[in-house]
């Protein structure tokens, strides 16, 4: 790594926390004050794998959830020496749900143990940054206009936020969603500066994993 690297920036939280509006405005936050950054989505439905998980959400296709989890990783996987490429080069990634949500909406749906849920995503690029955006479980409860997507529905939501807030580890950070948007942002802001900062000298490390990558 010749040239300072950029930083892996994620953003989680249940279905509707805000985390699209947030992505987009730090990622033009970030590009106005010079710093090169991309947004990025997981499911990624552009891929092959992407494709099926978006037929399994729309319901058009039957699976199992557990090989549904796999595809979800492999789905991850299949974008990671891209992604690896990217910060390399210098390039800030922010990305809408990651690994956590693999494992949180697994063990939601499945019952499946947080551990076997985040096996597959051992070894991925782990990020440099968790913002875990907590809305409250009261409002979300009185919401009646969950979409058609599987997954949209409020018992899973709740297990999905307690199996998150479980995930939660050094490079984690949560953030009030139910504050004002413009107070979240600039919250995120601060957050991303000082995690570029932290890892422009680092390699990108592996999730799950003490190790540090090998040079590619
Ligand atoms: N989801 C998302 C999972 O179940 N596992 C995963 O690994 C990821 C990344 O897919 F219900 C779920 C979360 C959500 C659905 O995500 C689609 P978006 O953010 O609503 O497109
Ligand atoms: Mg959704």
């Amino acid at each position: 790594m010749t040239s300072k690297r950029g930083a892996l920036l994620v953003l989680e939280g249940c279905d509707r926390a805000g985390k699209s509006t947030q992505v987009k405005k730090l990622v033009d936050a970030l590009n106005l004050l010079g710093i090169s950054a991309e947004a990025r989505r997981f499911p990624d439905r552009t891929t092959v794998v992407g494709k099926l998980i978006d037929q399994f959400l729309s319901r058009n296709e039957e699976l199992p959830f557990e090989t549904v989890h796999l595809l979800f990783s492999s789905n991850r996987w299949e974008c990671s020496t891209e992604i690896i490429k990217t910060l390399n080069s210098g390039i800030t990634l922010v990305v809408d749900r990651y690994a956590a949500s693999g494992a949180a909406y697994t063990a939601a749906t499945t019952g499946r143990d947080l551990f076997w849920c985040r096996e597959p995503d051992r070894g991925l690029p782990q990020p440099d940054l968790v913002a875990l955006l907590e809305v409250d479980t009261k409002s979300q409860m009185l919401r009646s206009d969950w979409g058609k997507e599987r997954f949209d529905c409020n018992q899973i939501q709740q297990k999905v936020a307690a199996n998150l807030r479980l995930l939660m580890d050094e490079t984690w950070v949560a953030i009030d969603g139910n504050d004002d948007l413009e107070k979240i942002h600039n919250n995120l802001v601060t957050l991303a500066l000082a995690a570029i900062d932290r890892a422009k000298n680092q390699p990108v490390k592996m999730l799950y994993s003490k190790e540090p990558l090998p040079l590619y």
